[in-house]
């Protein structure tokens, strides 16, 4: 009998002959072909094992959704993500992946002990303390020119309204053995955030080995709409990721622009299913993916269902939308309702994805279409209707931004690391210390996101909650960007608060914010990983709204406080002009458009107390 190579679906290449080979479900190569070389796919039957739902965290004092402390580990584990592969080495918060699901309530007090007890063991608490990384750490790369191969981490809750060192400032990541106590007063409305790592230019690996986990802040105004709650609402963290033979996760040996897996993997299963009751479900999808976008539908063969999004990144819509279809970026959210009670049971339908990658100027064999499956039983569910309208949703009014910032996005050849062939995605040409964005706090900022590329970035601030205004067109001409064409309004299922927003090719995109909560330093960047680690993240200052001024006359802000800034803000006041509203007469610092003696009181008050 004559033999070759034979690919098995593990990925693993055997000399077989080719009846042995089809036996063990191979794929035969040819007589004499050797497997040196052979570059064996991995094949993973889909929709064989049942979606996994987080746990709930278990707090260590106080009560979960309220109040609580917490400590969560990051371990390393391993755990199955398909049942045709063997167990997958991961890193997980409190030893899964993604982590346990921190419930939280508006204004009560959560606080978390994140321990890095990352082990070169995959019995957690055994081994040692690692100083290396599972994957090639690159040392040029800012951050790790400081850290080296050692995995620092850091938790950043995305979306949270927190104080700048409870944030997760990326150059604050620690290594194994350390641990640090964060507090999130959840100052904020219901949302669906996600913690996830934010370590200083080995975020993508950190994320990718399994750093991710939800946490939801609800309020009464939520808990009094008529949601599906209980077993009927879900959270779905959608993650592309490739595996090498015999599971182990595969990611790049070296830096590039982007990472696109093979497999979707949905709350860390390959392909998974769900049995539904018919009836509504509420899921809470996040794209946690480093750098793939997903266009989400739901077919039974090619047709789109209609679903409803009720909610954006950080929090509830006006109202139910019926849509076909929603595209989600890296960290963006989606809280959709789907109607199963419309299928009899046994029917049979998919969660698939549409997405190019690179999005939106990739090649269409790029597409992963897979994502889960939903199988419909006779049990009834949720029946009771959607309500016709959710949470007000006011529209910051433009004319209160105090100043509009000009953000361009655009790559770069690499002069600090030249090894870096892709070079590396800016900021209007500046750097992690250049601070040159100093908001005052309370005031209205419209950023306007320049987009010189063919790629869609997914830009993220953080502290803030923000809305999009607008989209329009630019040409270049003598390299200046002149906007051209009409101002588009933002697509309706990005109308809502957002904390990440698609900065659309060759686009301006508008999105207006107001600073508030706290003051201090925070980052803000793209979120695709392999981006964001590699200098398309910079930082900006939330300043005393007394800070007007840094000596030049200009209504530059500089951090500080001093008559300079006292002088400034008599000329604009005396002036009349709009940037001298800072009260509404409330002492609140909430603007109201006009300039009257109430925004000098309170000017004055908060000069005198300096912040
Ligand atoms: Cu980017």
């Amino acid at each position: 009998q004559p033999t070759g190579s034979c690919c098995l679906p593990t990925g693993f290449c055997i000399i077989e002959t080719a009846a042995n080979c089809s036996a063990q479900n191979g794929v035969y190569n040819g007589d004499n072909t050797i497997c040196e070389g052979q570059d064996c796919p991995i094949v993973l039957t889909p929709f064989v094992d049942p979606l996994t739902i987080p746990a709930v965290a278990t707090p260590a004092s106080g009560t979960s959704g309220g109040a609580a402390h917490y400590n969560l580990a990051m371990v390393e584990f391993n755990q199955q993500l398909h049942s045709e592969l063997p167990p997958t080495r991961v890193w997980g918060y409190g030893g899964t992946y993604p982590g346990p699901t921190i419930e939280a309530f508006k204004d009560q007090t959560v606080t978390v002990n994140w321990i890095n007890d990352l082990r070169n063991s995959t019995n957690p608490g055994l081994g040692q303390l690692r100083t290396s990384h599972v994957f090639p750490v690159d040392t040029c790369l800012h951050g790790p020119d400081m850290t080296g191969e050692v995995p620092v981490t850091v938790v950043h809750l995305h979306g949270a309204k927190v104080a700048p060192e409870s944030d997760g400032d990326p150059d604050t990541a620690y290594p194994p053995g350390q641990q640090v106590l964060f507090t999130y007063p959840n100052p904020q409305a219901a949302a669906t955030m996600w913690y996830h790592d934010h370590a200083l230019g080995i975020t993508r690996l950190n994320v990718y080995m399994g750093l991710a986990g939800f946490y939801l802040i609800r309020d009464a105004q939520e808990n009094a709409l008529n949601l599906p709650r209980g077993h009927n609402e879900i959270p779905l963290v959608i993650q592309d990721r490739s595996f090498n033979p015999g599971g182990s996760l595969k990611y790049h040996a070296t830096l590039e622009d982007n990472f696109f897996g093979d497999f979707m993997l949905v709350n860390g299963k390959v392909w998974p299913y769900l049995d539904v009751r018919r009836g509504k479900y509420r899921f809470r999808i996040v794209n946690g993916c480093n750098s793939r976008a997903l266009t989400l539908s739901l077919v039974e063969d090619v047709d789109p269902i209609t679903f409803h999004q009720i909610g954006t990144d950080l929090g509830l819509k006006s109202a139910p939308l019926a849509i076909n279809s929603i595209t989600l970026l890296p960290a963006e959210r989606a809280d959709i309702v789907i109607d199963f009670a419309q299928f009899p049971a046994g029917r049979e339908l998919y969660l698939v994805n549409s997405a190019v990658a690179p999005f939106p100027s990739g090649a269409p064999d790029s597409v992963v279409r897979n994502v889960m499956k939903f199988n419909i039983t006779a049990t009834a569910g949720d029946t009771d209707p959607l309500p016709a309208s959710l949470v007000p949703v006011p529209t910051p009014d433009p004319s209160l931004a105090a100043r509009t910032r000009w953000l361009e996005l655009r790559n770069f050849a690499d002069a600090h690391c030249p090894s870096h062939p892709d070079g590396t995605w800016m900021i209007n040409g500046l750097l992690w210390d250049d601070l040159t964005e100093l908001p005052r706090e309370n005031s209205y900022e419209i950023w306007s996101w320049v987009n010189r590329s063919t790629f869609t970035h997914p830009m993220h601030i953080h502290l803030v909650r923000f809305q999009i205004l607008d989209r329009q067109a630019f040409n270049v001409v003598n390299n200046q960007v002149v906007p051209t064409g009409p101002l588009i309004p933002p697509d309706p299922t990005e109308v809502g608060w957002k904390d990440t927003v698609q900065a659309t090719p060759n686009q301006i995109t508008r999105v207006i914010a107001r600073f508030e909560g706290f003051r201090g330093i925070f980052p803000y960047h793209c979120h695709l990983l392999e981006h964001e680690d590699h200098e398309m993240m910079r930082r900006f200052q939330v300043v005393c709204t007394a800070d007007f001024d840094d000596g030049t006359g200009t209504g530059t802000p500089d951090g500080g406080v001093t008559i300079d800034d006292f002088l400034y803000y008599l000329v604009i006041f005396e002036n009349g002009d709009p940037g001298a509203d800072v009260d509404d007469g409330s002492s609140t610092g909430t603007l109201d458009g006009g300039v009257t003696i109430d925004d000098l009181l309170y000017y004055l008050f908060r000069f005198e107390a300096g912040c």
